[in-house]
Formats: C-alpha cells, sequence, structure tokens
C-alpha cells in the first residue's frame, strides 16, 4: 500500500497535533483539512446543534458521569485491539481510517475510550462521553469524514440481587408503557446472537431489559412529537467485537428507518482488562449527526461545520429548533475522467478532493467505469458538484480547484486523465 499511500502524508516527516508530533511513516494519511476539524469541538459549543444534543442527551440520563472528550488520537491497540477486532477487520484498512503512524490514529469511534472510562472508579458505574470520531468515507450530504458519538455505558454487579433488579426495571417500564410509543423489537437473543459464555442468562436478559428500557426512553426523549402518531422504534440484531448480544436502534422518520446506535451487553474481556472482571454491563454509541438533522431539519451534514452567523444564529441552547434554510448558492458540475492503477481506493480520491475544495466539494459521485477490453486497464468518470454555503463560486474559483484536484490526483495516485 505505500506507493499509494505517500502522496497523502503531509511533506514534513512529523504530523502536529493539538501542540504533539507524531512521526509520519509510510501509512501517514491524515490531510491538513482533517487535522484542522480535530480543533473545533463542535460539541462543547452551547448554540450548536450538536452541543445541543449532546447536552440535552446529557440531561435525560442525569445520573450518569458526563466525561470530557480526550484527545482524538489514539493507539491501534485502543481502537481495535483491545476491543477484539480481527487483524483483518475492514475498518482497520487505511482506505478506512486516517493514520498519524502506524501505531496511532484518529480514534473511528467512540468505544476507543471504553477501557480507560471503565478504570475509573469515580465513573464507571454510569457514565457518557460525547467525541470527535474520523472515518474515511465518501462525499455527500450524509457522510462527513468527522462526524459525533456518544458512547453511554452501565454497570452492575455480577452478583446482584436478581429479584431486586427485576423489582426495579418492572417499576421503571411502568412509566413507558403509557408512553405514545410502538417498539418493535426484532431481535432475537440465541444461538447469532448469543449471551457470552460464563455469564449466567437470567442476569443477561435483566441487563438487556435494562439497555431497552434506558434506551427507548431516550428516543421517547428525544424524538416524540405532540401529533398524536405514536413513535416507533425499531431493535434488530447486530455484531460489535466488543458487545454479546449486539444490537442497533432504529426509528421511524419521514418513513424511512434511520440508524441512531449501536449497543449491547459489553464483552467481558473488555470488563475484565479494565480491573473490573465482577461486573457485567451494557453500552451504546450513537451518531449525533444523525439524530440532529432530524431534529433541526439541517439537510446537508457540512452545514454542522459552517462558521456563517446565518447558520450559528438560528440555534440557542435547550431548544429543538427547525433549521431555516438561507439560499443555496449554484452548485457547479465538473466530470473527469481517468485510467487508475489497480490499487486505486476512491476514498483517497475522496480525501485529495476535500483537501483541495475543502467544503465547497457537496458531492462526488461515481458515474461510469470500465476496463479497457484490450489493455485491460480500469477507467473511472467522477462528477464532483462543488457549491459553497456561502457565495457563488465563479467559473474561474472551481476552475482552478479543479485542476488542482486534477493535477494531486495524477501525481499522488497515478491516475492518467483520459
Ligand atoms: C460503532 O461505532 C460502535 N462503536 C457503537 C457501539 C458502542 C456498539 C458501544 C456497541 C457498544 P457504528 O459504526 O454502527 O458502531 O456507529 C454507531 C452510530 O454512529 C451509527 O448508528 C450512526 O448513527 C453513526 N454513524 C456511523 N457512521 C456514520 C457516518 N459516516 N456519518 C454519520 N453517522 C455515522
Ligand atoms: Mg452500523
Amino acid at each position: 500500500l505505500a506507493p499509494l499511500r505517500r502522496g497523502l502524508a503531509t511533506a514534513a516527516s512529523n504530523v502536529q497535533l493539538n501542540g504533539r508530533l507524531y512521526a509520519a511513516d509510510s501509512v501517514t494519511n491524515v490531510p491538513a483539512a482533517i487535522l484542522e476539524k480535530a480543533q473545533r469541538r463542535l460539541y462543547k459549543i452551547p448554540n450548536h446543534p450538536i452541543g445541543i444534543l449532546s447536552h440535552r442527551i446529557a440531561s435525560h440520563f442525569a445520573h450518569f458521569a458526563n466525561i470530557d472528550a480526550p484527545d482524538p488520537v489514539v493507539s491501534v491497540a485502543k481502537n481495535f485491539d483491545e476491543l477484539g477486532f480481527e487483524p483483518d477487520h475492514p475498518g482497520r484498512r487505511v482506505t478506512d481510517s486516517y493514520y498519524l503512524n502506524k501505531d496511532t490514529l484518529l480514534r473511528t469511534h467512540t468505544s476507543a475510550h471504553e477501557i480507560e472510562t471503565f478504570r475509573n472508579p469515580a465513573v464507571r458505574d454510569a457514565w457518557l462521553l460525547t467525541a470527535d470520531v474520523y472515518r474515511r468515507d465518501e462525499i455527500d450530504r450524509s457522510h462527513y469524514p468527522v462526524f459525533h458519538q456518544m458512547e453511554g455505558a452501565r454497570l452492575f454487579d455480577a452478583s446482584a440481587d436478581l429479584r431486586a433488579l427485576e423489582d426495579r426495571i418492572e417499576h421503571d417500564e411502568h412509566a413507558l408503557r403509557l408512553a405514545n410509543v410502538r417498539i418493535h423489537d426484532e431481535s432475537r437473543v440465541g444461538e447469532v446472537n448469543p449471551f457470552q459464555h460464563g455469564h449466567d442468562p437470567a442476569l443477561g436478559r435483566l441487563v438487556v431489559r435494562d439497555l431497552k428500557l434506558a434506551l427507548n426512553g431516550l428516543m421517547l426523549d428525544l424524538f416524540a412529537s405532540d401529533d398524536g402518531k405514536p413513535l416507533e422504534v425499531r431493535w434488530i440484531d447486530s455484531t460489535f467485537p466488543f458487545t454479546s448480544p449486539s444490537f442497533e436502534v432504529e426509528v421511524l422518520w419521514n418513513d424511512e428507518w434511520l440508524e441512531v446506535l449501536g449497543s449491547g451487553m459489553i464483552m467481558q474481556r473488555t470488563l475484565d482488562t479494565a480491573g473490573v472482571p465482577d461486573k457485567v454491563g451494557w453500552a451504546f454509541g450513537l451518531g449525533l449527526e444523525r439524530i440532529a438533522m432530524v431534529l433541526f431539519s439541517i439537510p446537508d451534514i457540512r452545514l454542522f461545520w459552517s462558521t456563517d452567523s446565518r447558520f450559528l444564529a438560528q440555534f440557542s441552547p435547550g431548544k429543538f429548533s427547525p433549521f431555516k434554510p438561507y439560499s443555496r448558492y449554484p452548485e457547479c458540475k465538473r466530470d473527469t475522467s481517468f485510467w487508475h492503477p489497480p490499487m486505486f481506493h476512491e476514498n483517497d480520491f475522496c480525501d485529495i478532493v476535500r483537501d483541495v475544495a475543502g467544503d465547497l466539494a457537496e458531492d462526488v459521485q461515481l458515474v461510469d467505469q470500465f476496463v479497457h477490453p484490450k489493455t485491460q486497464r480500469s477507467s473511472a468518470t467522477y462528477r464532483i458538484n462543488y457549491r459553497s454555503m456561502d457565495k457563488s463560486l465563479t467559473n474561474e474559483e472551481v476552475n482552478e480547484m479543479h485542476a488542482q484536484v486534477i493535477e494531486r490526483a495524477t501525481r499522488q495516485l497515478g491516475v492518467e486523465v483520459r
């Protein structure tokens, strides 16, 4: 992978972030545009939708400790190894994650901080943690390489009195039964989504019941409307290397199921590593942008990063007020076709587009591809849609950016424009 990657490494032999230096190597692939985002801390801004939502969820879980986001740079061990990710898990690929070097990356999920948080006796039994997370991804309205997750967890003594635990859950479920919510539980704990070896299934069932109770209550708090229609929440089976059984939660919104979070019963390995082998518990990780786009009617994920006062001035702490779009400026589409080497990866191309155009790139779409029958060379045609949130772009500006994209793709990815 090294030759493909080399061009994306910062020219300098070091990468600097939040006052620390990381020695670049052959896997370094964090563009400057991403490093910049790592300083913004949107979740700390009280009138920013991400800040408002994170604060609202923290208030819902009033008795949970609210942990400050640690630095986004974590070890590969923390983000993947210690959580049980297989050596060949796709998330580890340099095409999917941002590496500072072969040992360190920008966290791809807030679960990277589970073990250190379970180690801390002051907070371990019930906590929340909101942070920026990073994934190399396509470019469109709902995908952005930086987004925010909130992790939450709750622990119980493995020797807990099951009767008392059940009574408490039973009591708390009562309020939910009265609420205007329809819960479609399509999850089936069993052979494919099992309780862990060594867990008493009776305790496991209660932990899962408490997880569902906690998250259904949160969904109701966030999404319930006063139009009389019941809120529809769906639970489906899932898999994560660090939970079993595992679930995803979806909410019906505008006739579509919206995936909101992943969750499950914490792998005992995690708790053993954290020094609390005599505890069991549940954890979840939810995506704040997905929920905020719905609650604030925000049509494009790039808007969260806008510094335009017409965006920020619309929101105030504690309120889910709908965003009123200000005028959209015209889009400028440019197609580019090139031959590419066999190792070409779309995420590399998207990173170049982002590095050159920043948030002016609204969308990158593969519109055509083929393999030449004689030469066996592969060709791709991408359509890049340039649009500013803040002004009309001139043709010259767009041409200039587009030429830079092509120049860098040629130099760094070895493509050849047709
Ligand atoms: C995780 O990241 C797990 N760490 C969640 C978890 C935590 C499971 C604790 C079990 C226990 P996943 O990759 O599915 O899982 O992401 C979780 C949520 O983040 C998704 O449900 C979605 O709401 C949000 N999310 C994921 N990818 C994106 C993306 N590219 N853009 C916006 N939101 C995203
Ligand atoms: Mg998922």
